[in-house]
Formats: structure tokens, C-alpha cells, sequence
């Protein structure tokens, strides 16, 4: 028989309570209805969200609905998008107004590089009681800058196209991506915007949001909001870094004091660890794309050559922006919106805000290889 003599029963009660402590610390949050075992272990951190019960600037669960509420912010959807992809795009369009937009009809602005059809015009506006504006993208911002060696570009492409590359070939996609790094935020009809949520057709909202996020936003001092990070192919942004690195160097003055570069490099900025927020959904304040340091940015970046000699992503943009002028409190994890972009899910696996989603935690992107999650979560 084993006899354990009172000097041992002392660890073992220890490592029993120790034991406990963990299964309630680590698990208790995790008890969604389809938990697995590589997408949905959650440390509590990341459960934490807007319309969480308790959370400080929610209402009482006995107040009445935050719609009621008529503040509103200046703020808007924005959509750049083709007059080919209206189908995908007013599917997107009756899920937003679903989960959000008819409780409180936040304005729409389309954006395109050629005239909006009659068709496209009255077929989404038709989807909403907001108020909808459809506006030409100025020449100017979709279009070769005069620094800009063409017959080098048009190399430079084909070669990334016989690569592979993704959209490697693509002028068009450079022209998207640089207009959505630098200029978005410029065109005449959002100038009256404080806040944007960028929207792309055929994109999914999952889940119910019953408070305002522009509000929430505004009134905790936060200017970028996002529900997807993940890792860059390295090949569309070969000297992104250096150029950024060389940028600091010469401007180390805009630097934030308390900046996110570690969401950003694994080696406290020597080398970019490939993280971005995806951009395809943001919430965002216009006032930082409109910030003197924002703008020194992306003019450096936009002299250097790189979105049209290589293929510079919005994504990467933005984000190396945040790491660098932002700080970890200035910026937003919606974990409550349940969001898909092809082929990545954002889907939220706490219990409480699985309650109005019909997306699948099992399906959640947040801790497979190729999301910077981690990253995330490890910040101080
Ligand atoms: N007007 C216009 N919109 C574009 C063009 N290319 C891309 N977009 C829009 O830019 C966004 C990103 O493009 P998308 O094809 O979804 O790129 P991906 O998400 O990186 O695969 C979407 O909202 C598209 O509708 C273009 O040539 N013209
Ligand atoms: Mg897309």
C-alpha cells in the first residue's frame, strides 16, 4: 500500500489547487458549444469585447437597446468596388443591415474608378434606408505618379507574374492597393467623415451587433479597429521594410512612445515578422490616415516606387503604420464581429457572444499557423 506521510500531502494539495486554478483561469472562458481542439483554446484576453455584459461603457442589460440612443457619429461605410461584383456586393450589403445597419443607419459611400451603373446604383440603394453616395475615384489617385518608370513597372510585373505571385501581374490590383494605402480617406465625398468601416463585397457578418462601434470608437479614444491579422507573402513586399526602416531613421520624431513595433517584428524592428491586420474589414479614424505622420508615411513609401515596382498591400501599409504611430490602447480587436473574407473566419468562440452568430468556432481563424493572434495577445 502507498502511504503518503503528512510532508507529501502538503505538494500534492498544493498541485491539486494549483491544477484548479488553471482549469478555471484557462477553460472557463472556452466553453463554447464547439470547442475543438486547435481552433477555439482562448486565453480570457481574448474574449474581451464592446458588447461584452460588465464591460465599463455598456449600458445595464435593463437599459434600453443602444440604437435607441440617437447619438451617432460621423462616420461611414466605405465600399471601392467594380460594377461587376454587385451581386456579391448586395449580398454583403443585407447581412450588414441585418446584423447592424437597420438599427443605426450609418450612410454608405461607394467608390469606383469608372461611373457607377444606373443599375448598380438603384440595386444597392435599394437595400438600405441610409442615405448612399456614389462617387469617381479622381484620376489623379488611380494612376501612375510622374516619378514612376512605366516600362520598369510593366517588367517588373510580368516577372511577378511568371513567379506566381498572387495578383502578381496585376496593374490594376497596385492601382486598388495604393488608393486604399493613400487616398481613400482624400476623396471629396468623405471629407465631412470622422470614422470609416471599410467594406468589400462578398464579405460575411456573422453575428448580431447591438451596440455602436463608430461610438465605442470615438468615446474610448480608438483609431483602428480590426478582426483579422495574418501573415504577408513576402514576395509582393520585398523592400517594404527597409524603406520603412530607412523612414524611421529619418523621421524618428513621428515614432508613438508607446508603439506596437512588437506586433510588427519579432526583433524589436530590425526585421518585419510579416503580421497585418487584414484591411479588407476596418474600422478606422480618418483623422490618423489624415496625420502628419501618417502622410509623411505613405509619401515616402508612395516615392520609393514600391506599390507599383513590387506589390505593396493596403494591409501591410496600414498596419506598419499603426505599429509605428499608434499604441496598443489606441487600437480595437472586435472579437464579437463574426466576419469572413474568403478564406478566413473570424468567428467568436466565448459562449456569451456565440449567442447571435451562425458562424462555427470550429472555423475560427485566430489560432492557426498563419494568424499573428499570438502576437497579439502576448503585447504588453
Ligand atoms: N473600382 C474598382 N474596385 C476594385 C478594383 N480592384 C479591386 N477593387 C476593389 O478593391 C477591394 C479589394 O479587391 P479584391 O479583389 O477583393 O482583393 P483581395 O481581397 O486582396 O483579393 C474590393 O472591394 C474590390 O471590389 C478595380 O479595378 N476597380
Ligand atoms: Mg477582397
Amino acid at each position: 500500500m502507498v502511504v503518503i506521510n503528512s510532508n507529501q500531502r502538503k505538494p500534492i494539495f498544493l498541485y491539486i489547487g494549483f491544477l484548479f486554478f488553471c482549469i478555471c483561469f484557462f477553460l472557463w472562458p472556452l466553453r463554447a458549444p464547439n470547442n475543438n481542439s486547435n481552433g477555439s483554446r482562448k486565453s480570457s484576453s481574448l474574449v474581451s469585447h464592446p458588447s461584452m455584459l460588465h464591460h465599463p461603457n455598456l449600458p445595464d442589460v435593463n437599459d434600453p437597446p443602444a440604437w435607441q440612443n440617437t447619438t451617432r457619429v460621423k462616420a461611414a461605410f466605405v465600399i471601392l468596388t467594380r460594377n461587376n461584383e454587385l451581386d456579391a456586393l448586395r449580398k454583403t450589403i443585407q447581412q450588414l443591415e441585418a446584423r447592424f445597419n437597420h438599427k443605426f443607419n450609418y450612410p454608405y459611400v461607394f467608390l469606383n474608378d469608372v461611373e457607377f451603373t444606373e443599375e448598380f446604383i438603384e440595386l444597392t440603394s435599394s437595400l438600405t434606408n441610409a442615405e448612399t453616395k456614389y462617387g469617381l475615384i479622381p484620376k489623379e489617385h488611380w494612376s501612375y505618379p510622374d516619378w514612376i518608370d512605366i516600362e520598369k513597372a510593366d517588367r517588373l510585373r510580368k516577372e511577378m507574374e511568371e513567379k506566381g505571385i498572387i495578383y502578381g501581374g496585376s496593374l490594376s490590383y497596385r492601382h486598388m492597393c495604393r488608393f486604399n494605402s493613400g487616398f481613400f480617406y482624400k476623396h471629396p465625398l468623405l471629407q465631412d467623415y470622422e470614422y470609416y468601416w471599410r467594406v468589400e463585397p462578398s464579405v460575411e457578418f456573422y453575428c448580431d451587433i447591438d451596440y455602436d462601434p463608430f461610438l465605442y470608437m470615438k468615446e474610448n479614444n480608438k483609431k483602428y479597429g480590426w478582426t483579422i491579422s495574418l501573415i504577408e507573402f513576402e514576395a509582393t513586399i520585398p523592400t517594404l521594410w527597409e524603406t520603412t526602416k530607412q523612414f524611421i531613421k529619418e523621421n524618428r520624431e513621428l515614432i508613438a512612445k508607446n508603439n506596437l513595433i512588437d506586433f510588427i517584428s519579432n526583433d524589436n524592428g530590425n526585421s518585419y515578422n510579416l503580421c497585418h491586420f487584414w484591411s479588407n474589414f476596418e474600422i478606422g479614424d480618418l483623422k490618423f490616415l489624415r496625420s502628419p505622420e501618417y502622410t509623411a508615411f505613405f509619401d515616402y513609401l508612395d516615392k520609393s516606387g514600391g506599390f507599383f515596382y513590387e506589390r505593396w498591400g493596403d494591409a501591410p501599409v496600414h498596419s506598419i503604420a499603426v505599429g509605428l504611430f499608434l499604441n496598443k490602447s489606441e487600437v480595437q480587436f472586435f472579437n464579437d464581429i463574426g466576419y469572413k473574407h474568403d478564406p478566413f473566419i473570424h468567428c467568436p468562440v466565448a459562449r456569451e457572444l456565440q449567442l447571435k452568430c451562425h458562424c462555427n468556432a470550429e472555423d475560427n481563424f485566430d489560432l492557426t499557423p498563419n494568424s499573428c493572434m499570438r502576437r497579439w495577445v502576448e503585447l504588453r
